[in-house]
Parts: C-alpha cells; sequence; structure tokens
C-alpha cells in the first residue's frame, strides 16, 4: 500500500489536476499525520475469476469484486482513504449518500479526480440510511474498458439508528455484466451487449451456495452495477417482500414474484424460506442465465442439482409499493426534462440530449432552496433510461398519468415514450449532477448540472 506523503509530492509535481486532486482531503496539509482513515479503497488492475479458468482483468477496489461492503452508521462521520494504482485518473462516487458536492465524487460537482498514483482522503455523515453503494464516476469511453464497465463498484449500507430487524439473516448481492461488445440494433446504431454476467462477481455455480433453514427471514439486499442493463431477479417457489428501494423504505411493503432493477437501483426484500431444497436465485431470462448471473440457494439438509422454474411473466410496478391513497401536493415550481437521441449515422453511438441539450452545452438548471420542484422525466426516444440524480433523492408521483406518492428514488426507470413526474424537494445546497446511469448514454451528453439559485 502505498499512501506515503512522497508519493503524493511526486504526482502533484507533475500536473495541476494533480493538485486539484489534493483539494478534498488531508494532502494539502504536510503538518499533521492523520489518524488511520475507517475504511481504505486501492484501486488497482486486478485479475479475477469469474469461474474457474475463465479470468478477466479490470479495474477493481482492494482486488475484489464487488468492492468489500462499507457498514455505516446513519449520522456517524467516516473517513474513507483512497489510493489510486492505474495509470489514469479516477473518482469514486457516493450514490444515495446526501453529502457535499466536494466529497460526492463527480467532477462535474466539482469533486476533484484522483491522479494517476495518486491518494485522497475523505470525511463524511453518513446520510440517510439504507441500501446504498460506491462506484467509479469516470467515463466508460468507446473502448468500454473503464468506468462501469470495470469492476470498480462496491455496496454501502447505512445501518439507521434504530434498526427494524425484522429478519434471521442479511445476504448481499451484486448483478454485474462483463466482457462488454457493440452490436447494431435494428435502427444501425451500436448498443453494448455482455458475454457473462455475474453475481457477487461468480458466474452461476461457482459461488459459495446461501445456506438456510426452512422458516428463516432472510433480508436480501440487491443492487444492479451493471454499466448499462436492466435487470430482472426471481427466486422460484419463493416471493419478494420488498421493503426499500434505493435504501428509503417503501409506504406499502408488497409482496411479489419478481424484481426489475436498471442500473443503480437498489432493492431490500425480505424472503421467508418455505419451499426447501435446492434453488436458483438470479436473471430469469435464458439468455442472462446462461450468462452467468445467478446464484444457488440451498436449504439445510437439501442436496441435488438447483431447481430453476422459470416465473409465469415478468411485472414490476412502482405503483405497487405506494400510499394507498396518493397524496396530492402542489409543487412550487415544475422543471420539463425532455430526453431525446440523435441517430449519428450506422456504426455509431448516438448523442443524447435533455431539452435538447448534450452536457455540457446546456445552462445549468436553477434550484430553490426549500421549495418543491415538479420534475417531469419525458422520454421522447426509443430507449428506456435509469435516470438519477446525485445528493438527494426524489418522490415519485406520476407514472404514465398514475398519481403516486410514498415511494423515494434517486433512480428511476422511464420506459420508453412515457412520462414519470417526481417531487424533489431541495435541501442540500451545492451542484448536483443528473444523468441517465447507462454508462454510454451519460457518456455521450445525456447530463445536466442543477445548480442552487
Ligand atoms: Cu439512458
Amino acid at each position: 500500500m502505498r499512501t506515503g506523503r512522497r508519493d503524493f509530492l511526486r504526482g502533484a509535481s507533475l500536473t495541476a489536476a494533480a493538485i486539484l486532486a489534493s483539494g478534498a482531503g488531508w494532502t494539502q496539509n504536510s503538518q499533521a499525520a492523520p489518524a488511520s482513515p475507517d475504511y481504505s479503497i486501492e484501486i488497482a488492475e486486478t485479475d479475477w475469476e469469474l469461474a474457474p479458468g475463465k479470468k478477466i482483468r479490470t479495474a477493481a477496489y482492494n482486488g475484489q469484486i464487488p468492492g468489500k461492503l462499507l457498514r455505516l452508521v446513519e449520522g456517524r462521520p467516516v473517513s474513507i482513504e483512497i489510493v489510486n494504482h492505474l495509470d489514469r485518473a479516477e473518482i469514486v462516487h457516493w450514490h444515495g449518500q446526501w453529502i457535499p458536492p466536494d466529497v460526492d465524487g463527480s467532477m462535474e460537482e466539482g469533486s476533484p479526480m484522483i491522479s494517476p498514483g495518486g491518494h485522497t482522503r475523505i470525511a463524511f455523515t453518513p446520510r440517510p440510511s439504507g441500501l446504498h453503494w460506491y462506484h467509479t464516476h469516470a467515463m466508460g469511453h468507446r473502448e468500454l474498458k473503464y468506468g462501469l464497465f470495470t469492476g470498480q463498484s462496491g455496496m454501502m449500507y447505512v445501518e439507521p439508528r434504530a434498526n427494524p430487524g425484522a429478519y434471521d439473516d442479511e445476504q448481499f448481492l451484486v448483478l454485474h455484466d462483463w466482457e462488454p461488445y457493440y452490436s447494431a440494433s435494428d435502427d444501425g446504431s451500436l448498443m453494448v451487449q455482455y458475454v457473462s454476467g455475474s453475481i457477487n462477481g461468480r458466474l452461476l455455480g461457482h459461488n459459495d451456495p446461501i445456506r438456510v433453514r426452512e422458516g428463516q427471514r432472510v433480508l436480501f439486499h440487491i443492487l444492479n452495477a451493471s454499466a448499462t442493463d436492466p435487470h430482472w431477479v426471481a427466486f422460484a417457489g419463493h416471493k419478494f417482500q420488498v421493503i426499500a428501494l434505493d435504501g428509503r423504505p417503501v409506504a406499502t411493503p408488497a409482496t411479489v414474484e419478481t424484481l426489475r432493477l436498471g442500473p443503480a437501483e437498489r432493492i431490500s426484500a425480505v424472503v421467508t424460506m418455505n419451499a426447501p431444497g435446492v434453488w436458483v436465485l438470479g436473471e430469469p431470462r435464458a439468455r442472462f442465465r446462461q450468462a452467468g448471473m445467478g446464484t444457488v440457494i440451498e436449504y439445510a439438509g437439501q442436496s441435488g442439482k438447483p431447481q430453476n422454474p422459470q416465473p409465469a411473466s415478468l411485472a414490476w410496478d412502482y405503483r405497487a409499493f405506494a400510499d394507498a391513497v396518493p397524496a396530492v401536493r402542489k409543487p412550487d415550481l415544475t422543471i420539463p426534462l425532455v430526453f431525446t437521441s440523435r441517430f449519428q449515422g450506422h456504426g455509431a453511438v448516438d448523442r443524447w440530449m435533455i431539452n435538447g441539450k448534450s452536457f455540457p452545452d446546456g445552462a445549468p438548471i436553477l434550484l430553490h432552496e426549500g421549495l418543491r420542484h415538479r420534475l417531469i422525466f419525458d422520454n421522447r426516444s426509443l430507449d428506456d433510461h435509469p435516470i438519477h440524480l446525485h445528493r438527494h433523492a426524489f418522490e415519485l408521483v406520476s407514472i404514465r398519468g398514475a398519481a403516486l406518492s410514498g415511494v423515494m428514488k434517486d433512480v428511476v426507470v422511464v420506459e420508453t415514450g412515457t412520462r414519470v413526474e417526481a417531487d424533489l424537494v431541495a435541501s442540500n445546497p451545492g451542484d448536483t449532477l443528473f444523468h441517465c446511469h447507462q454508462q454510454d448514454h451519460m457518456d455521450s451528453g445525456f447530463m445536466a448540472l442543477f445548480r442552487y439559485a
């Protein structure tokens, strides 16, 4: 581990970017030797075995995929050392946390990048509680080798001050797609596909089974860390009681058979283990299951080949988790956000626009502290988009014209040709990035900056 000040100085003497990189941390100060951090994240190229004989080389955190689970406590400050062993600048974003822009981990908000070979230390006070995650916010680029195409992601669970605790065991599952390549879509533009997919860094059959006992209530915390793909999750013979979305408890903890997670979405759901056997939990769609995106659940005393019957249908509706009777609130102002794409020719990636502008061309969108802003996500493109707002959560207020309340999110999938409305009560001043979480879309202009007036 190279954390000495000498290394920092060598980095800092190289470029202005490296000097900027020191802005957020103690490295500016030559006097005080800091106490050891609560956590340390080392970013480096890693040879990772998805399955015996199937190795990939990718950047990862601390040599493991996913990165280690960070268990933080709401309101208890945490310090994190980040060391970048790569030959390119990196940045770590704390997805779902309501923290200041200088530590949020977004260049566009003013967080410094960590120079090649450099390091920094950040500190923040975790809020809100629940299931969140940390991941690179660097660009993916055309080669599909950087950004979220790598293994640079991990879960962060912020314990609430009062833990509800109505479960016997907890399991954390991170979905990710690997070995990306371009294929031509029907209209001739390029889309990203993958050879393999994993849960917790291993292909189906190559993870240790999750061992359970009949009657147990297991709380699954699931994250889709894919760079670009939405995923379904099913667990044949069992149902999920969804208690939180994106870390925020839902108004109605409804029970469902299948889960859908757009890139960056999280679901916390309790499963009562009432069907003894050996089962597969994972992507029900054949293409993704064959690519490896599943894990085995084994009841005590049971053995044999994992059973994997298909769900009757794939269904997901955010409204299932909303208040029984939607609360009606009047916004103070309305912000229309129209999503469109421009075809760039056969064999090219599309250009993406919000209100007709590709980032960074548009002017910042102004927020007013304390006011209720109604964001109107109007998707006039042919793709679904997982829309993300940094440093805040918003409340869904309508989907395809149907009202709802009681579902807080920081990512929402806005399906093609539809409109989703969400209320943002602006309460965390500072620049705030708004973007599609699909890596190839955000890289191609699908971003905007929100700025407090
Ligand atoms: Cu998108």
